[in-house]
Parts: C-alpha cells; structure tokens; sequence
C-alpha cells in the first residue's frame, strides 16, 4: 500500500518573521518545505533557513533522548534517571548553598518556542533563583527598558508601520539579511520596495554598507557608538522649532520640558565632529522626519548593543514622538495581538528596574535580570549567592556572549550543569545531564512572542507537521516534569501547567478579538485550527493614551536614570575622536546565531565568518586581501582571514557572531568542520550600555595585524 503525500501549513518559528510555510511530508518524513502563498501575512516568502529546516529534523546529531557526561562520553539515560540525577544535584547544591547558587541561561529559541515561553515559570519556581540570565541582555534590554520607562511595560514597544510609512529612518538594523527584529517583518525586501515605489524614502544609518542599505535611498555611514550623537542632535533640531506635531499624544507626555536643556549642547555641528553624518544632513533628516506626514524611525541591534543602548532606544522614541510618529498610520504603534499575555523569560509583569545591583561588580538589573556579561563573575566569585550550578536553556552563551573563553572557563568550575537542548554545542558540551526537547515541526506551534511585535495584527496556529518519536519529549513537558522533581527532592509545592495550547485558547478567547470579548471574529483556537493559513487581523491600530496602564497614565519622557546617560555621552567625546580599529558584528541570511551551521546546505559555499575591512586600512597597515591577520582586543585575539570589503567605513572592522564551532567541546559534525572564529573570543563584558547592562558587542576596541 502507497501511503499519501500530506501537503501541511506551518509557520516557521526560526527568526522572528514568523513565515508560513508549506510542507509536503510522506511516510512521516519531509518531501519538500516551500512558502505558504496562503499565509495573510507573509505571502509566500521563505529564506534559506525554512527549507532548512528539513535538515534540523534529518540531523543525525540531534539528541532524542536524555544524556549523562561520563569521562569524555555523553551515555545514554533513561528521562527518570536524569530527572532524579538533576533534582539531586540542584536539592543539594541549594540545600548548602541556598538557592540562588543555581544559574539559569534562557537563549534565543526560548522566545521562539512557545513551550517554554509558557511553561519556563513553572521551572523558574522549583528552582527559585534570582540568578537569571538571558539572551535579553545581549540584545534587545534596551527597548524594553525603555518601554517600561515610557510606557510602563517593558513590552509595549512601538513597532515600525512599514506597509504605511513614506519614510523610513532606520539605524543599526540590517533587515535584508535579519529579516526584521522586533519588527516582525516577513519579505521586508518588499515592504521597503513598496515605501520607495509609493514616492517615499529609506534612510540607513550603519558603519557598513549593508544589503539594507545598498537597498535604501541614501546611506550614511556613522562611527560605532556615536548614535547618541546623532539622535540627540536630531532632537535638539526638533526642539529648535514650535512643536506643532505633538498630536493627540500632548497631554499625556510627562517630562519634555527637561529634554531641550540637556540636549542644548548637540548642535548638528557638534554630532558631525563626532559621529561623521554632515551636518546638513542631520539637518534635513531632521525636517524631513518632521515635515513627511508618514514617518518613523526605527533602530535595531547596532544601537542597543552599543555603549549608549538604551539612551539611544530612548531617544528614537523622543524623535518619534516630537515628529509626531508616534501612535498614528505610518508612524510607530503598539500591536494589538490576539494573545497579549506573554510570560517573559524571568519576569512576566510589566518589568522592573534595580541599578546597582548584581552581587559581584554592581550591575543593573533590568526585567529581572542580571546581565549575561556578568555570568563567568557570578560563577566564578566566591561569597553568599556564588553559582554553583548552571540551567541553560535553548542557548550557548559560549559562542554568543562577550569573552566566550571566560566564560568557558568559568562554566568548568560549576559543581553540576544541565542542558535543555537537542544539539551537543559549544556551551551544552559542559554540562553533566543534557534533556533533549522534540524538533520545532515536531510540536504545535503559536507565536506568543513575535505576533506581539509584528508590523501588522496577525494570529496562525499551526498542529505538528511529524510525529515524534515515543520516547521524546516536548520542552513543555520537559519543564513541568522536572519542576515536579526538582520541588519533591526540595520539598517544596510544584502546580504543573497545562498543555500550551490550552493556555493558548483561553489567552486568545479573551484577548481583544475573542470569543469571550465582543469582537466580531469571536476567536478562539478552534478557529484558529479551521484557518491554518493564518488569520489577518488587520493593520496596526493606534491606541494610546487608553492603552497605558492605570499605574503608569502618562508617556514618562525624563526617567532619571535614562536621562543620566547623556552626562556619559558628552564625557565620551574625546574618547570618540581616537583613530583605532572599531569591531562590530554582521549577520548572513544563510545563518541562525550559532545553531545552524549543521546544516549542510546552509553552510555550502564560501567562507562566511571572515572579518572584513576597509581596502584603505588595509593598505595603511600592509594588510594583503585574503591574508591571515589576529584581531586582538583587551580581552584575547583570534586569528581569521581577511577580505578587502569597499562597504565597511573607514576604521571598522566587522566580523559574525556564532561562528568558531571547531577546536571547541561542540559534537556538531558539520559545524565543527568548518572554519571561523568566534568574535565574543574578543568583545569585552566591560564594555556595556550603563544604563541596562546590556552587553556593547558593537563598536569594540581592536587591533588587526597580519600574520607572518
Ligand atoms: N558579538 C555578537 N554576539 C551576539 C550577537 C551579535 O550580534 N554579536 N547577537 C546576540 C543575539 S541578538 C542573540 S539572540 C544571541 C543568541 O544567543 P543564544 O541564544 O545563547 O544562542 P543560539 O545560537 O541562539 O543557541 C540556541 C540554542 O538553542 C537550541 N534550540 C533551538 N531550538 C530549540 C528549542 O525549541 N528548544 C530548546 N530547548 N533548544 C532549542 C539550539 O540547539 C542551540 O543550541 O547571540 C547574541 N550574541
Ligand atoms: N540570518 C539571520 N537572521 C537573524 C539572525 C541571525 O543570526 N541570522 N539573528 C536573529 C536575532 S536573534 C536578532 S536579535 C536579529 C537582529 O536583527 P538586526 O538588528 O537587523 O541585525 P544585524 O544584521 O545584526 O544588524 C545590525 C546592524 O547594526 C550595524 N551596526 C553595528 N554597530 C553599529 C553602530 O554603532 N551604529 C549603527 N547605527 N549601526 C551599527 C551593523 O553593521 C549591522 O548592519 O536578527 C535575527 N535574524
Ligand atoms: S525569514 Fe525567518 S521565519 Fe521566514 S523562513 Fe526564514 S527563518 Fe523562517
Ligand atoms: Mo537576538
């Protein structure tokens, strides 16, 4: 008997521009993976990475069942013995230690799975730490920092109308090769296309002349880390003119009669000297932002993982606001999701914020956090709170936080490690236990996280597209089982959750379009099911003040801490003026963080992580295309191959994060074959934003040579 070709929908969960994608599975296994022409929303796009996917599930080196470290080998083990061997460790490192001597490290895929994005609390409280660390805090704090500053919760943040705006001032993002972040975006190439062919305008900011911005109607390059520069020029220049924009926003601003004085000194004269956009061109962005009806500005990971992040993430909101961009067509809105209700990493609510605060070097804490560039210290400082034990989940901080080698070496300190991962990677290869979650086709999915941040309202469900094996586990699963463990062996109450898909359906029935509301569509996950495809709730609505929170009535634009950072800009002029090597990073469509490089057919091809640079520089250092050179920074060097590259500015230097599988602990057998280094062997935890304590990856001091 020939068994049938199924033809399934699902949306991609890989980045964050949720594509829908249309996959042929036979027999239980892939046919073929293309774009869901069906999806409302993404229209058929795809990149590289959702056909590959079909690889992910292929891999040979995926874990499908538990593992223990023995000697050098990682040896098979039943879930049971390796939740008792777990509860064991963390009871008793907790019972002599107290509990924040356990670490938890939740990476980047945790936000895409809606699994543990639901059922991470329920572990979280077993374990009972305060010692939480993200991804977070190598990327995105900022924003929500300053969105809980502003707006009083640390997810309300504006996203960029894309499909509405006639202008588009877009600074450290390269979204043709990202594919949008917190602007979930899918065929953003479009979307800009459509801005320019309706008669409007994209303007890039970046030190490199990136496909975004060889795609946009003008270019400038600006020295990493002088954004600040720059945007508070902008609203110097803004503040110059009556302010007849404010809109129906006016009353409910707090704080703007503090701005003007603080910003008096950055006269676009002054930012030019400093962060090299002319003068006059400062100038005509800034009317321009304010005289296009549509406008929006808009900056990504190159301006919050910089020195000044949150200051500058701050400002971009102050720049849309006094242009009048804020909550109206065209401009920047808060999405109305179908399922509001996310629980972040470490702390669900509206957010919070202690400076000061982490136990060895005094860090901020930001949403609950202690920032990643503090973890080899936590470990490895002895006193009361000291980390004993490391939970990584969905991540591998080794590769993709500032001095990797620290932390590699810290993390062979810690008394237990356990891993929630399917790969054996750089940072998972420390740990005694490894849990291995199904594949992302083989669990439903809905995106809590992305849907949120999306450029318009949308909501798709989609059931598995194949059928685990018996013996796997969903990270859902994974976390209420464990926490069930871990509470016995402590002795302490642990509530499992439901299924995410239940917590799903009641989020949504009494979210903003359901069926428990009075809504028209009446949704509920029912009809989510009948609509594979994917459900489009139109474009984003406006929706403030009413949508502030009772707490937090009005839009805050004078938060002390905030505003301080500007004292720090002025003082970093001179340090500005020095004429070294500055190191920031880049992205490739055909890449994932460090977790796609198994993939055979993501990798084929040329070399990808090689640092690229200026053939001027070069030549001033007798640097040859294609040579050998180290990169040396305070922290270490690395040592990688050169290509004379005419779209990087003068004095800086870029080079990939999440490469460097070989010579490591890693057991990936495609991805540790190929060359690369990592570039967090040489960013620096002492170089962060003040203010968040957001990891400063970009704009990192740094030394080339060639080798001889
Ligand atoms: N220098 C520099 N460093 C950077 C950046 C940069 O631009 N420059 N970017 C930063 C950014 S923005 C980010 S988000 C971080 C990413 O940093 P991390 O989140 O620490 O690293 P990833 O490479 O995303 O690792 C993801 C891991 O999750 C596993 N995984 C995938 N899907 C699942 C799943 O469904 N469940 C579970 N349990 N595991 C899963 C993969 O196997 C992989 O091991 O890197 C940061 N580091
Ligand atoms: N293909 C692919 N897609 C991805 C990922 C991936 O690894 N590969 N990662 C995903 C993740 S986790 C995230 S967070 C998003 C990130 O999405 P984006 O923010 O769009 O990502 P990047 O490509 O890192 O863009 C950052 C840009 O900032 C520029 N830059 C560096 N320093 C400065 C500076 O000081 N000032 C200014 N103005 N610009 C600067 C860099 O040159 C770069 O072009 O991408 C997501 N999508
Ligand atoms: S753009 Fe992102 S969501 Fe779309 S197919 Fe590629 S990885 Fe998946
Ligand atoms: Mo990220």
């Amino acid at each position: 008997m020939t068994s049938e070709t199924k033809t399934v929908y699902r949306a991609c969960n890989l980045c964050e521009a949720i594509c829908g994608l249309e996959i042929k599975v036979k027999d239980n296994n892939i046919i073929s993976i293309k774009g869901d022409k069906k999806d409302p929303f993404s229209r058929g796009h795809i990149c590289p990475k959702g056909t590959a996917l079909q690889d992910l599930q292929e891999d040979p080196d995926r874990l499908k069942f538990p593992v223990k470290k023995v000697g050098e080998d990682f040896l098979q083990i039943t879930w049971e013995e390796a939740y008792q061997i777990i509860a064991d460790n963390i009871a008793s490192i907790q019972a002599i230690h107290g509990n924040n001597a356990v670490g938890i490290y939740a990476g980047n895929p945790s936000v895409h799975n809606y699994g543990t994005m639901t059922h991470g609390s329920v572990l979280r409280k077993s374990i009972g730490t305060k010692n939480n660390f993200s991804a977070s805090s190598i990327d995105q704090l900022p924003h929500q920092l300053v969105s809980y500053a502003m707006y009083g919760h640390q997810f309300m943040i504006p996203i960029p109308d894309i499909d509405h705006t006639d202008y588009m001032l877009m600074l450290g993002a390269n979204p043709l090769a990202s594919n949008g972040s917190l602007m979930t975006v899918p065929d953003v190439k479009a979307r800009l296309k459509a801005i320019q062919e309706r008669g409007g305008k994209v303007i890039v900011i970046d030190p490199r002349k990136t496909e975004t911005a060889k795609l946009a109607d003008e270019h400038f390059f600006i020295k990493p880390g002088t954004d600040a520069f720059f945007l508070l020029a902008l609203i110097h220049q803004l503040l110059c003119d009556p302010l007849e924009n404010l809109g129906h926003l006016e009353p409910h601003l707090e704080g703007l009669e503090d701005i003007l004085p603080l910003v008096t000194d950055f006269t676009a004269d002054y930012a030019s000297s400093i962060c090299g956009i002319p003068a006059t061109k400062i100038k005509t962005i800034a009317k321009e932002i304010t005289l296009t009806k549509r406008a929006v500005c808009y900056g990504r990971m190159g301006v919050s993982t910089q020195i000044h992040g949150t200051l500058c993430q701050w400002a971009i909101q102050v720049i849309n606001i006094l242009a009048g961009n804020l909550d109206v067509r065209g401009g920047a809105i808060v999405p109305t999701p179908a399922f509001a209700n996310i629980s972040s990493n470490a702390e669900s609510g509206p957010g919070n914020y202690i400076p000061g605060r982490s136990r060895v070097s005094g860090k901020p804490m930001a949403g609950g956090e202690i920032p990643c560039v503090s973890m080899a210290e936590e470990i490895t400082t002895p006193g009361e709170g000291q980390i004993k034990s490391m939970v990584t989940i969905a991540g591998n901080p080794i590769l993709s936080t500032p001095d990797g080698r620290g932390l590699e070496e810290a993390f062979q300190t810690l008394d237990f490690m356990v891993s929630i991962d399917f790969y054996i990677n750089e940072t998972t290869a420390h740990a005694d236990v490894i849990l291995p979650p199904t594949s992302t086709l083989e669990h439903d999915h809905y995106d809590v996280v992305f849907n949120r941040f999306a450029v318009r309202d949308v909501t798709r469900y989609n059931e598995p597209v194949i059928i685990p094996e018996d013996s796997t586990k969903h990270d859902w699963e994974i976390m209420n089982e464990l926490a069930s463990v871990i509470a016995k062996a402590k002795d302490i109450d642990s509530q499992p959750l439901p299924p995410p898909h239940q917590i799903i359906d009641r989020g949504i029935q009494y979210g903003p379009y359901g069926a428990k509301s009075d809504h028209d569509l009446a949704l509920s996950l029912a009809k989510l099911k009948a609509n594979p495809h994917g459900i489009d709730l139109g474009p984003l609505k406006p929706g403030l003040p009413q949508r502030l929170a009772s707490h937090h009535p009005k839009i805050i634009l004078n938060s002390a801490y905030i505003l301080e950072d500007i004292e720090r800009v002025k003082r970093s002029a001179d340090a500005n003026t020095s004429k070294g090597l500055l190191l920031i990073g880049r992205r490739h469509i055909r890449s994932n963080n460090s977790w796609m490089h198994n993939s055979k057919r993501l990798v084929k091809g040329k070399m990808r992580s090689h640092l690229f640079m200026n053939p001027e520089d070069m030549k001033s250092l007798g640097i040859n295309d294609r040579a050998k050179v180290e990169i040396s920074s305070a922290v270490g060097s690395v040592i990688t191959e050169v290509e004379a590259n005419e779209d990087m500015m003068l004095g800086v230097v870029s080079l990939p994060h999440g490469w460097g599988h070989k010579g490591r602990r890693g057991r990936l057998s495609t991805a540790t074959e190929k060359d690369g280094v990592s570039c967090n062997d040489i960013t620096d935890t002492t170089l962060i934003d003040a203010v968040s304590g957001n990891a400063a990856v970009n704009g990192v001091p740094v030394t080339v040579s060639a080798l001889v």
